[in-house]
């Protein structure tokens, strides 16, 4: 998604916007840009299509440099990608604006300004921005209160960084809906969609509320909120956070692709989402935060200078849960279908699992006593982000509207919206996923959900009887790493079988139970990176239709653990046999399965059935970055595609 940086310096700050547009690479992008007003005080711009050393290109040709700028990656919404769209878009030559999001009045409000004699020069949706802000400078408003007027008009999602000619010393930044947040230098500040983008320059950070204006100036940072009527701008102080990763952290070490290390990461981070959260009785509920407004806060919290949870109301609110409701897009979906599972058959409750875009937009009913679960590596992801707040909206409207319990938010990063905004929270630990295909923030999703799991079955618990269930469970978490790291040695022979798919056009994934989503998320992961088409099904569906497609050229993945469906999957597999297509088995040692014509058997190190999900998309993983390395295509940022989903 785009990427903004900008910042006011007492030194020439272009160098710093692009290497942070560099940094905002990850996000998935198809142009970038920047403007600065330069030491002679003219407004001036560079954009290029494509990668940003496309842009840099053309810096070298004609360099721009100033103490004050905005620069952009776009991925486009409205109009195609080109040079005449990518951001920074400008006004009069005296106003620039770069933006993430939509602006869905855009068209009516394009209309009004062409009748008031502006010309639009691109086909974006955010030209707007700039026009309706010069003609509010012109009416005599500050840049501050120029902002605020024109927010005020726009329907949709934004996060926006805005400059006036006029004024070097001032940089405004506007959010709602999409991130922002403002680096805090010493003598120097920055404004951006991610903390990544600024490592190099500050590790220290304001997360922007929702709704919340900032003004950059030399003298510092001033955070507005916006009151009454939105006519108001009062100033208002937020926390200044540090950053808890290294630069390091964010970078691609000995490896040539993120995604590579990423998965290489996970017996590492994945030990990280384990620390502390488990004593000798189980799940520590500590280990779940508060937002800054929850009834689930502890009262003395305050006090020890941060938000603690009240156990003794955590563990009620527990107990009452009477259902889970799971929201979330993409990978996180498929953990959260793997979390029905556990729910269901270790916690004894009920689940439903939906993509937020599909939730949000439809009529439902929330059973009583229903904890709402989102998933998000990014904590602002726009739909989920979304549906949580149209719940909090249902919950205001009272009882009838139907009631959630609670929100609790499963996500990698500390200080984002879903964070800030959902009951209670629960932090994966994964540190900065750059490849845009999920790995390891995906299986600490997992066992941050079964540490979930296990927490609600605790609660529910008379805390009487010796929990064998939990205990072993408890103890196999514990070991899990140490899995994990047996299961990446399979890459070595992962990367030969690589081969037989990299001239295929289509995969078909089998799995079943809570295997069903690994297989999904495995076609998921393959066609993303590799561009092969790749679809999943349970394998018990198999002969309900896609049995249909099985052929000598249709290679068929399945990941076939040891557990009790395992003979009906074997019968599936023979199904598949039968009519020439190449098996390729993930299995357990246990299953008795011979590799031999047209079957490949891979065995991966025995496991827990419950436990096995994680276990398993390791491999999966593995097989898709290695499909896509000799395809040669662009690993870590696929085509079309974004990291950290923040338009809908
Ligand atoms: N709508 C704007 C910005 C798009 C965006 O935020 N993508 O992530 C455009 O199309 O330029």
């Amino acid at each position: 998604m785009c990427g903004i940086v900008a910042g006011l310096a007492q030194r020439d700050i272009s160098k710093i916007l692009i290497e942070g547009l560099h940094r905002l690479e990850y996000r998935g992008y198809d142009s970038a840009g920047v403007a600065v007003i330069d030491p002679a005080g003219e407004l001036r711009r560079a954009r290029a299509v494509g990668k940003v050393r496309a842009l840099e290109d053309e810096l070298r040709e004609a360099p721009l440099s100033g103490a004050i700028g905005v620069a952009h990656t776009r991925w486009a919404t409205h109009g195609r990608p080109a040079q005449h769209n990518a951001h920074p878009h400008l006004s009069s030559e005296r106003v620039a604006v770069v933006h993430n999001g939509i602006i869905e009045n855009h068209e009516a409000l394009r209309g009004e300004l062409e009748g008031a004699g502006y010309v639009f020069t691109s086909e974006t949706d955010t030209e707007v921005v700039a026009h309706l802000v010069d003609r509010e400078l012109c009416s005599g408003l500050a840049l501050p209160e120029a902002v605020n007027a024109v927010t005020a008009r726009l329907d949709g999602a934004f996060a926006l960084a805005v400059m006036e000619q006029r004024n070097p010393e001032l940089l405004v930044g506007a959010r709602q809906g999409s991130p922002l947040v403002v680096g805090v230098g010493i003598d120097e500040h920055f404004i951006a969609s991610d903390p990544l983008a600024l490592l190099p320059v500050t590790d220290r950070f304001v997360y922007l509320d929702e709704g919340d204006m900032v003004a950059i100036t030399p003298a510092g940072i001033q955070v507005l909120e916006r009151t009454g009527d939105r006519d108001e701008l009062t100033p208002v102080t937020r926390e200044v956070v540090r950053y808890e990763h290294s630069v390091e952290a964010a970078g691609k070490g000995e490896y040539r692709h993120f995604m590579m290390k990423e998965i290489m990461e996970q017996p590492r981070v994945l030990s990280r989402t384990l620390a502390e959260r488990l004593d000798p009785q189980g799940v520590r509920l500590e280990a779940f935060d508060v937002s800054r407004h929850s009834f689930l806060a502890a009262d003395n919290g305050a006090e020890k200078g941060k938000q603690v949870v009240d156990v003794a109301r955590l563990t009620q609110l527990f107990a009452d849960v009477r259902q889970v409701q799971i929201i979330a897009c993409g990978t996180s979906y498929h953990a959260g279908m793997v979390a029905r599972y556990w729910l269901e058959e270790v916690a004894g409750i009920p689940a439903q699992v939906e993509v937020a875009s599909e939730f949000r937009y439809r009529e439902r009913v929330a059973a009583p006593g229903t904890l709402f679960l989102t998933l998000s590596q990014s904590g602002e992801t726009a739909d989920t982000l979304a549906a949580l707040r149209d719940i909090q909206k249902l919950n205001r409207e009272g009882p009838q509207a139907g009631h959630y319990l609670a929100s609790l938010a499963i996500c990698n990063v500390a200080g984002s919206s879903l964070v800030r905004e959902s009951d209670l929270s629960l932090l994966t630990h994964a540190g900065p996923e750059i490849g845009v295909a999920s790995t390891k923030a995906f299986t600490t999703q997992l066992v941050a959900l079964m540490l979930t799991t296990l927490a609600l079955r605790q609660a529910k618990g008379d805390g009487q009887t010796d929990d064998l269930l939990s205990r072993q469970l408890l103890m196999r978490l514990k070991d899990l790493p140490h899995v994990i790291e047996q299961s990446l040695a399979l890459d070595g022979e992962i990367a030969q079988l690589a081969e037989k798919f990299m001239h295929r056009h289509h995969t078909l994934f089998l799995g079943r139970g809570s295997q069903y989503p690994i297989a999904m998320e495995g076609a998921l992961k393959l066609k993303e990176i590799s561009y092969i088409h790749a679809e999943a099904y349970a394998a018990g569906e198999l002969k309900h239709g896609p049995l249909a497609l099985i052929d000598e050229d249709m290679p068929v993945v399945a990941v076939a653990p040891m557990d009790d469906l395992m003979e009906k999957l074997k019968s599936n597999l023979q199904e598949v046999r039968a009519r020439g297509g190449q098996l390729f088995v993930f299995a357990d040692p246990e299953v008795s399965l011979k590799a031999g014509e047209g079957v490949h058997v891979v065995t991966v190190p025995g496991v827990c059935r419950f436990l096995a999900p994680i276990v398993y998309a390791v491999p999966l993983q593995l097989l898709s970055y290695h499909v896509a390395v000799l395809k040669g295509t662009d690993v870590d940022q696929p085509r079309n595609l974004a990291k950290s989903v923040t338009v809908e």
